[in-house]
């Protein structure tokens, strides 16, 4: 650790290949010894990626493409080892150590049943989903390597092209419909459910409900693409395979099934040969190096979530992908900090939840959404139009008949909050507040409150707390921080830090309109083309 000099740095030259050093280890298995040490102190490297979610497997796909040695730093696990129980993931009904980042009690999204608390105890540890609070919001992350790809329900959902314009009207929308969305798309290996399987299934059971309930209100009912293998579904319903979506997996991890960046994008980077991590490493400041580039400052953590080692490493460029929390956390430290001092001023504003909001309605007798109920969401209501929202039916996937349809809404919620550094406290703030959900839930209301009234059915009440109907207390789609074109150039560039790049969803300003990861994926593809092609 006191090896990290000028002079030391620059006697062992940038790492090359530093595939051989971990090879990718959270993939392919080999080198676990590698594997838990990590980057070793003083090193440097070309490209050094912060985080494994959908902009870090993006970038370190494309620059390893590119001839370039990059090195991902991820904070969360490798995911690659099974307990004791022969799974890599806990299911969501018996949550475990494995589930939560460093908690000791769960905090489930839906934590009221039947108005009784459903949260429990755990042990500690550097679990899977992390449930990050600020003051007016929880917002939830993925954690690991593959980031929100481990815990997300996968829906893969492209905008409708006239409401991109909106989101990110410095960006050629002709482009991104034309070459980065399908790119995004195939790269991902999104796919749709078998139409006729959808009506023949048990499992979909309370989709049908869901479209029946919508189509009658007169709504527009959608499929909606995801990233689960759908003829692994198929196969788990035959029983001819090992379940996940149909056996309750998801929030905490699939042990089959997803197609998550583990499958696709970080296994073609690890194919090439130029791209290493090290997993439960947690960058905590990049500052410009004396002799050019960037010195990186790196806590090893245990599965504590102990600091077991600290490190400084040089890179030549750096990426941040650390999600739209991770780098706009570290972004506003650093600036107010004097670590990136000349930063813009736009770093840490135009933050947003997505409109995210949460709901359950109480069916009657007769309409049964099914005992059997597939983990990963398949279709719609898209009220974007008229009401402001995009509602996905949700599964509710308790064992037991519950007669409830179950929704989670995306909606044009105008609230946009701003990240701060508090210098007294040393931690990052968010002045997001919680009345400031009211906008959503009225958006979902244009859907729900028509349905109710043409079924003749009632909210449940009973889902997030004692008689309470709306989940507006959290966010599955953190989204800006970093705005692009306002606090990055129009592909990611900082300003002012030549070799320093954002490519995550900090870059998206507060909502897409729909699930989220397309748009990031398919907008890193568009940023990382352009640097390459401009910058290396
Ligand atoms: P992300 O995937 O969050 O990756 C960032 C990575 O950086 C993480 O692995 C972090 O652990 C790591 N990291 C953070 N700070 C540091 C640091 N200082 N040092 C090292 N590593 C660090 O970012 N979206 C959809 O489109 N469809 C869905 O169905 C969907 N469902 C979701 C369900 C859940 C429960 C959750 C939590 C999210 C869901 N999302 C969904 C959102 C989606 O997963 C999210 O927008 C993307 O994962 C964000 O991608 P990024 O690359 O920005």
């Amino acid at each position: 650790m006191d090896d990290t000099g000028p002079g030391r740095l620059s006697r062992r030259g940038f790492l090359a290949g530093t595939g051989s050093l971990l090879g990718l280890a959270a993939l392919a298995g080999p080198a676990r010894a590698g594997a838990a040490t990590g980057i070793p102190d003083g090193a440097r490297v070309e490209a050094l990626v912060i985080g494994t979610g959908y902009g870090g497997s993006v970038a370190a796909l494309r620059l390893a493409e590119a001839g370039v040695s990059v090195h991902l730093v991820e904070m969360g696990m490798a995911w690659d080892t099974p307990g004791p129980d022969g799974k890599i993931f806990c299911s969501t009904l018996a949550p475990d150590h494995r589930s939560y980042w460093l908690r000791t009690r769960t905090k489930a999204p839906l934590n009221y049943f039947l108005g009784f608390p459903i949260d429990r105890d755990i042990p500690r540890h550097t679990g899977v989903l992390d449930a990050e609070e600020f003051g007016g919001i929880t917002v939830y992350q993925g954690r690991g390597v593959g980031g929100g790809s481990l815990v997300n329900g996968g829906m893969a959902v492209t905008p409708r092209r006239e409401n991109f314009a909106a989101v990110l009207p410095s960006v050629n929308a002709d482009e991104m419909y034309a070459v980065y969305y399908p790119r995004a798309n195939a790269g991902l290996g999104v796919g749709t459910v078998d139409p006729a399987w959808f009506d023949a299934t048990p499992w979909y059971q309370y989709a049908r409900v869901g479209r029946k309930h919508a189509q009658r209100a007169g709504f527009p009912f959608v499929f909606v693409p995801d990233v689960y293998d759908w003829d692994y579904m198929k196969r788990e319903a035959a029983g001819t395979v090992p379940k996940s979506a149909l056996a309750g997996e998801i929030l905490y991890g699939n042990n089959h099934g997803k197609k998550s960046l583990q499958r696709t994008y970080l296994a073609r980077a690890a194919a090439t040969g130029r791209v290493s991590i090290s997993a439960l490493h947690r960058v905590t400041s990049v500052t410009p190096a004396a002799a050019g580039g960037y010195e990186v400052s790196i806590d090893r953590l245990d599965t504590s979530g102990a600091v077991v080692a600290v490190k400084t490493v040089v890179a030549r460029r750096v990426f941040f992908a650390a999600g739209s929390v991770g780098t706009s956390k570290l972004l506003v430290r650093l600036k107010a900090t004097g670590a990136l001092r000349g930063l813009s001023d736009e770093v840490g504003r135009g933050w947003g939840d997505n409109g995210n909001v949460m709901c359950g309605r109480a069916n009657h007798l007769w309409d049964p959404t099914g005992r059997q109920q597939s983990t990963i969401p398949c279709a719609g209501i898209d009220n974007w139009a008229s009401g402001g929202a995009f509602a996905e039916v949700a599964p509710l996937p308790t064992g037991i008949e519950t007669y409830a349809s179950f929704y989670l809404s995306i909606t044009a919620n105008p609230h946009r909050a701003r990240f701060t550094w508090n210098a007294a406290a040393g931690r990052v703030e968010l002045d997001w507040q919680t009345a400031w959900k009211q906008p959503s839930i009225d958006m979902a209301k244009t859907i729900f409150d028509r349905i109710n009234s043409r079924e003749g059915t009632i909210y449940r009440t009973d889902l997030f707390g004692a008689y309470k109907i709306w989940g507006d207390h959290l966010t599955y789609h953190p989204l800006g921080g970093v705005v692009l074109n306002r606090a990055t150039d129009n592909h990611g560039r900082l300003p002012g830090y030549p070799g320093l790049y954002v490519i995550d969803g900090s870059l998206i300003p507060g909502n897409a309109t729909v699930n989220p990861l397309v748009t990031i994926t398919a907008l890193a593809e568009r940023n990382i083309e352009r640097i390459i092609a401009t910058d290396l």
